[in-house]
């Protein structure tokens, strides 16, 4: 894959005043759940729940993005991996073009290098672009041209447990990195979150049907659909990389692998690595006019890390609810804690 970098992206500022008048006008009927942070409330829209300064470029982007059939859109609910995905997908499929010390990933925010359709990026883009996309957004809220145009999507997914822990301290940093003069109560305490996260209210959520939907698209369509997990990538890094680069469509050659590339691709991807890049470390990122800072992405990158912060019980009692949701689908999350 060949491409220019940085990105021609059109951002969600370029969304049309009229457009965004009519979304705002829309968002503002919507019920609201406040209790994650006070920057914004969750709204409930299509099933899941959003918060508004995200959910106008979801509904810009259902109207008007047009999905080429070379696209492949990396998806995800929030703080599943979605970084590390887009770093290891960026790296492979531009291997020809960049080697690790010249890589974008080298210079610029991990997230940046391959943008976030829900974000208003690249809604309206048309002509010849990099392949590769990103969305936040639930399967049965994606644009009716991913699923029309028959683009490829790969998703990855985590255990709940570890996937509440990392979105509760995200949150709470994203608070803090926004709102200067913090009152008491202004960042929601874990039980708080726990609560909310168990009905099923947290940004994207519930995090099950989010789940269910693309695990249920990727047994109808597994040709054009990948669907992983952090905890099976974190255990066998190198086979899912190979099944990664198949699946992009440029699969690893002999040689690269003799060559000890594609370890070479694993290590430069590590959270140690990426954790440590500059820009990771101390830049800024705005998303939707909030800036948070990088490093806020980039935490511990761990397996099993939820026992630090819930009770057994906790941990019991969303592996039960998660497990009568996704009864009969054949999914299941069981995690051993990394050593
Ligand atoms: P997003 O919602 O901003 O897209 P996402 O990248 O999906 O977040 O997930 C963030 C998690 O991935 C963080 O987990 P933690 O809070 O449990 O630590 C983050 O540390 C972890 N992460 C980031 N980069 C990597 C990486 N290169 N390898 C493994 N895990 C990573």
């Amino acid at each position: 894959m060949e491409i220019s970098f940085p990105f021609q992206t059109n951002l969600a500022s370029d969304i049309s005043s009229e457009s965004r008048e009519k979304y705002q006008k829309l968002i503002a009927t919507l019920p609201k759940e406040n209790g994650w942070t006070p920057m914004q409330p969750l709204c409930p829209y299509q099933g899941f729940w959003f918060f508004p300064m995200f959910l106008e470029g979801v509904m810009y982007t259902q109207d008007h993005f047009q999905a080429q059939s070379t696209d492949i859109l990396l998806c995800s609910s929030m703080k599943t991996g979605t970084a590390w995905l887009k770093a290891l997908s960026f790296s492979i499929a531009t291997r020809t073009q960049f080697n690790n010390s010249i890589s974008p990933l080298q210079t610029t925010f991990t997230h940046e290098c391959i943008p976030f359709l829900d974000y208003g990026e690249y809604a309206a883009s048309q002509g010849p672009r990099f392949p590769l996309l990103a969305t936040h957004v639930p399967y049965t809220c994606l644009p009716k041209s991913v699923i029309d145009s028959g683009c490829k999507i790969v998703y990855i997914c985590r255990d709940p447990k570890d996937n509440f822990v990392s979105l509760w301290h995200f949150v709470r940093t994203a608070t803090r990195n926004n709102i200067k003069e913090l009152k008491e109560g202004d960042l929601i305490s874990m039980e708080e979150a726990f609560e909310l996260y168990c009905k099923g209210i947290s940004l994207y959520g519930p995090y099950w049907e989010h789940v269910w939907g693309y695990w249920n698209a990727s047994l109808e369509h597994p040709e054009k659909i990948l669907f992983l997990k952090y905890e099976d990538m974190m255990k066998e890094t190198e086979s899912y990389a190979k099944r990664l680069a198949e699946f992009l469509g440029c699969p690893f050659s002999l040689e690269e692998e003799r060559g000890g590339k594609i370890q070479e691709i694993i290590q430069f991807c590590s959270f140690e690595n990426l954790s440590n890049v500059e820009v990771n470390k101390t830049g800024i990122h705005q998303a939707q006019g909030r800036l948070v800072e990088n490093k806020a992405y980039f935490r511990k990158g761990k397996v099993g890390d939820w026992r630090n912060y819930l009770t057994a019980e906790m941990g019991e009692h969303l592996d039960k609810i998660m497990e009568q949701k996704l009864s009969g689908s054949g999914l299941t999350f069981s995690v051993s804690p990394q050593e």
